[in-house]
C-alpha cells in the first residue's frame, strides 16, 4: 500500500478512512514506525505547513488531529513492542497553557508500550498538579510537553516546583516538544530531553532502571 494515501486522507480529516488504510497497512505486513512515519506523521506535517502559512484553520487542524489519533490507537500495541522493558511509574501532561496533545500521547504510547505505568494529566497542566502527582503516586519521572514557544517556560516552574517542596532528588523531570531543544533543557534545570516519542520511552526506560 502507498503510505501517502493515509497522509493524503489524515490531511483532509477522514478519520474513519485513515482507520480502515492504517489497518490495512498493518495486515500487509508494514511495519507500524514505517506506517506512523511515512503516513501519519508526514500527512501532520503538511497540516503543520498549511496551518503555518494560514492555509488551513483550527476546525481543519483539529479533524486531522482526530484522524492522526485513530490511526495512531491501532497502531499502539504493535509500537515498542520489542526491546528493553522496565517497570516504574511515571506521570506525563502537556504544560499550562498548551493544548496540544498528539505529541504528549505518542510519548505515552510508547512508553507504556516499555511496559512503564503512565498517568496521564492530560494538557494545560499547572506545575503544581505534576509535583502533587508525582508525590502521591510515588512517580519516578515527571513527563513534560509544550508545543508553544509562550509555553515552554511553564517547564522551568516545573523544575522549580519540584526543588521547592524537597522532591528534586527523587523525581527525573523530561522534556520535550517541537520548540524544546537539548540547550533549553539545561537552562530549565531539567535532566533529559529527548527530541521523539520512541527516544523518550528509552530514556525513562533508563531512568527507571537506575533508580
Ligand atoms: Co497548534 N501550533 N496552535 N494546534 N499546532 C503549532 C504547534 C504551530 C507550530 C503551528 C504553526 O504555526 N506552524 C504553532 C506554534 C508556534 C509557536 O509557538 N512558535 C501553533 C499555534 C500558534 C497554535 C495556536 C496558538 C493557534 C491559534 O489558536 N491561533 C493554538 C494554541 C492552543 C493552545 O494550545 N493554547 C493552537 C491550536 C492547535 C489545535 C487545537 C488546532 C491543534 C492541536 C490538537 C491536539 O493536539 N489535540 C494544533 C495542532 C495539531 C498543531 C500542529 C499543526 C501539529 C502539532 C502536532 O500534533 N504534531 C503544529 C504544527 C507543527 O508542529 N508542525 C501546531 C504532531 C506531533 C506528533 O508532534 O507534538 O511535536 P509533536 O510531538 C513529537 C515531538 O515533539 C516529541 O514526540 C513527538 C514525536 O515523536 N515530543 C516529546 C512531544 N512531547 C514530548 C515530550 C517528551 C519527549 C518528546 O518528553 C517528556
Amino acid at each position: 500500500m502507498d503510505l501517502q494515501e493515509i497522509s493524503l486522507q489524515l490531511q483532509a480529516g477522514k478519520a474513519k478512512i485513515v482507520k480502515t488504510l492504517v489497518q490495512q497497512a498493518i495486515d500487509e505486513g508494514i511495519p507500524a514506525q514505517q506506517i506512523l512515519e511515512e503516513g501519519l506523521l508526514a500527512g501532520m506535517n503538511v497540516i503543520g505547513v498549511k496551518f503555518k502559512n494560514n492555509e488551513v484553520f483550527v476546525p481543519e487542524v483539529l479533524v486531522a488531529a482526530r484522524a492522526m489519533n485513530q490511526g495512531a490507537n491501532l497502531l499502539k500495541p504493535l509500537l515498542a513492542q520489542d526491546g528493553v522493558k522496565a517497570s516504574g511509574r511515571v506521570c506525563i501532561g502537556t504544560v499550562k497553557g498548551d493544548l496540544h496533545d498528539i505529541g504528549k500521547n505518542l510519548v505515552k504510547m510508547m512508553m507504556e508500550g516499555k511496559g512503564l505505568e503512565v498517568i496521564d494529566l492530560g494538557t494545560d497542566v499547572a506545575p503544581e498538579t505534576y509535583i502533587q502527582t508525582a508525590i502521591e503516586q510515588d512517580c519516578k519521572i515527571i513527563c513534560c510537553s509544550a508545543l508553544l514557544t509562550t509555553t515552554m517556560g511553564v517547564m522551568a516552574d516545573v523544575v522549580k516546583a519540584a526543588e521547592e517542596v524537597g522532591i528534586r532528588d527523587k523525581v527525573k523531570i523530561m522534556v520535550g516538544g517541537a520548540p524544546v531543544t537539548e540547550t533549553f533543557c539545561h537552562q530549565v534545570g531539567a535532566d533529559a530531553y529527548t527530541p521523539d516519542a520512541t527516544s523518550a520511552a528509552e530514556k525513562a526506560v533508563e531512568f527507571c532502571s537506575c533508580t
